[in-house]
């Protein structure tokens, strides 16, 4: 079996979320989403709308979505890519480059991040109208 991981915050989900995830579940046969925590988010500078049990519960009800851990800090993925036997990292292309460390444990890939919409873009539209 062919297990792919990604992370991130995956705040007001949102189509550009989606696409990753579903780009990041054909890489393999199996998916785990590391989700930022609440504390881990403030660590990441990042003040997320949806708290983290409302973040997991849309990833966890997505399809091609098989497993969903925390993600409480920037040095678990060496371990997690370990524990869970993983062979595949992927994560969106505005962090090309900042995760070739793990290619000495399971392959990397960054995919193109999908253009024109955002978490903030999205809060930014609710606030103004
Ligand atoms: N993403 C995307 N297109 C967008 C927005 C986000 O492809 N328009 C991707 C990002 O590249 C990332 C994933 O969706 O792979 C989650 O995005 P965020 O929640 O913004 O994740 P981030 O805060 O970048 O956290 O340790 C890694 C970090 O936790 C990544």
């Amino acid at each position: 079996m062919k297990k792919v991981i990604t992370y991130g915050t995956f705040d007001v989900f949102h189509y550009g979320h989606f696409y990753l995830l579903e780009r990041a579940a054909k890489l393999g046969d199996h998916l785990t989403v590391a989700v930022s925590t609440d504390e881990f988010n403030l660590q990441k500078g990042k003040r997320a709308m949806l708290n983290w049990g409302a973040r997991c519960h849309i990833l966890q009800n997505i399809s091609f979505v098989d497993e969903v851990i925390p993600e409480e800090n920037w040095s678990q993925k060496v371990n997690d890519v370990n524990k869970f036997n993983i062979n595949v990292f992927v994560i969106g292309d505005d962090w090309k480059g900042k995760f070739d460390f793990l290619k000495q444990y399971c392959e990397v890939t960054y995919l193109n991040r999908t253009k024109n919409i955002s978490s903030t873009l999205i809060r930014r539209e609710a606030g103004a109208n």
